[in-house]
């Protein structure tokens, strides 16, 4: 047998040890920017993020809402495998057909509705502009916009029909299709909207631009608007029904696979990615994994990964460590394989990024891990407890939950992601299910989540992601050491507020 000579290592037992930072390294000047697949020295990845974060290929994770919230913010959700490929291929082709800034057709209300039927539809969609359209739809004529200063008028009689308390089509500042981003940015401004409707020239509602679209896209407001810019989603796969999954996927424009595997140093991934190759070439954009060592790494690199995902065992449903003994801390795995990607783009020019998946318990492990080499992460027990996963709110105790459940659980019997050939079937379970508390919108989290990066990259003086791997100076902690980091010797006020994301 062959021993490491080194334990391996958590996120959880590392800290980041502050560099110079200039004047010029502000949160507000740092670049996210990670390349999401493998690109030759001196070209340009053919996909980029702009934040390094992607959503878990399971059940409890990433369905259509997902997508659209994560493709919002500037990552990338997968949509989960463990589907009828059907099922997978419309949620797919939903958040590509989903248009930023556009009007849902949940969030449309028709003249006939009520004041009830409007507290439904903000209860539902959580907007807070909506559409009155002769058809109820995002394409029909506007009638009328219905916005929150003005149904909050409480003591009207539920049964009020819209009509009464919508502002009318002819009232509602607008913009004609086309128009351009700074005007459109002007016109927001000189009027003090939140919404900006855009009609085509037979009057027709095309879309809206909301403010708050704009407020996060610095310096270039509506570049994802007028563009016409669609979405970017991925898909998870599996090793098993590939070769009817994925040209259901590609037809149904997933930008990106990843094959979802528990343990991917394999001939399946090999004989997934060759059929792949044999019959998209590289068009088809594929990540595989997980793999946990440099051996692991350069076998998937070698038959053709675009990204290679690191992590067995770590993940927060996963009990694969206690149930069959492989893994390894995932600190050590994402320093290991990161090493061992640097030397093989040394070698043959080509840089595949690698992912660290699972295991992400508070904001800074992200930091943590972008520092060690990853180029991006995944996460699954983060982006379970917000309102776009796919999961149940539920009162437990007094304090709002969501459910959230391991792939590899009783639950999802998702056991093409652990099969190694033969019983077809979950034969025992690898993960188990459970509940997250409850954290609200994604794009609040995700804001907090990623200005504390931002403002820990500053610390170390990096301003964009290869700069902290350069700069970046870690070290380990001691288990007392770990205790001073947390409030300590004093009596919490508020016991809520523990500043991390559990
Ligand atoms: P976490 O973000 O919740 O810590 O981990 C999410 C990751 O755990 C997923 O991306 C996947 O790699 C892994 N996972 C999903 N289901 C299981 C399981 O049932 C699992 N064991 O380990």
């Amino acid at each position: 047998a062959y021993f490491f000579s080194e334990p391996s290592r958590t996120f959880s037992e590392y800290l980041l040890v502050p560099g110079y930072s200039s004047a010029e390294c502000i949160p507000a000047n740092v670049s996210l920017k990670t390349p999401v697949v493998k690109y030759r020295r001196g070209e340009e990845p053919a996909l980029t993020m702009n934040v390094p974060m992607v959503s878990a290929v399971m059940q409890a994770v990433s369905g259509e809402q997902m997508g659209i919230a994560l493709a919002k913010e500037g990552g990338i959700a997968f949509i989960y495998v463990s589907q009828p490929i059907e099922q997978q291929a419309e949620m797919v082709r939903r958040v590509k057909n989903y248009k930023a800034g556009f009007v849902i057709s949940d969030s449309n209300l028709r003249l006939g509705d009520t004041l009830a039927d409007v507290l439904a539809l903000k209860e539902r969609t959580g907007h807070s502009t909506m559409a009155v359209t002769d058809d109820g739809t995002g394409t029909g004529k506007l009638l009328g916009l219905v916005t929150s200063r003005d149904y909050r008028v409480s003591r009207m009689d539920p049964a009020t029909p819209v009509s009464e308390f919508m502002t009318p089509a002819e009232k509602i500042v607008s913009a004609p299709e086309g128009t351009s981003l700074k005007a459109a940015n002007d016109i927001i401004w000189d009027h003090k909207l939140n919404a900006l409707p855009i009609v085509s020239a037979g009057g027709h509602l095309v879309s809206f631009v909301f403010r708050k679209d704009y407020d996060s896209h610095k310096g270039n407001p509506l570049e994802l608007l007028d563009s016409q810019k669609r979405y970017v989603v991925g898909a998870g796969i599996n090793s098993r029904d590939y070769e009817e999954r994925v040209p259901a996927l590609v037809e149904a424009g997933a930008d990106v696979l990843v094959i979802d595997s528990s343990e991917g140093y394999s001939e399946w991934q090999k004989r997934t990615l060759a059929w792949i190759r044999s019959r998209y070439g590289d068009t088809v954009k594929v990540g595989a994994g997980n793999v946990v060592d440099g051996e692991g790494f350069r076998f998937l690199a070698d038959c053709g990964a675009d990204f290679v995902k690191v992590g067995i065992g770590g993940g927060s449903i996963c009990i694969t460590r206690e149930t069959k003994g492989i893994g390894r801390g995932q600190a050590t795995a994402v320093i290991d394989v990161a090493a061992e990607r640097d030397r093989y783009f040394a070698e043959t020019g080509v840089y595949v990024p690698i992912c660290a998946d699972g295991g992400i318990v508070q904001d800074y492990h992200i930091t943590l891990a972008l520092a060690m080499g990853a180029d991006f992460c995944m996460l699954g027990r983060y982006f379970s407890r917000f309102d776009e996963s796919p999961t149940s709110k539920v009162l437990i105790g007094g304090s709002y939950m969501k459910e959230y459940w391991g792939e590899g659980s009783a639950r999802a019997r998702n056991w093409q992601r652990y099969d190694l050939g033969g019983a077809a079937k979950l034969s025992f379970e690898e993960g188990v299910d459970s509940y997250v508390p409850y954290a609200g919108k994604l794009s609040d989290g995700m804001a907090t989540t990623l200005s504390k990066v931002r403002s820990t990259m500053c610390n170390c003086g990096a301003l964009t992601i290869p700069e902290l791997r350069e700069k970046a100076k870690l070290t380990l902690v001691s288990s007392v050491s770990i205790v001073e980091g947390g409030a300590h010797d004093v009596l919490l006020k508020d016991t809520t507020n523990s500043g991390n994301q559990r």
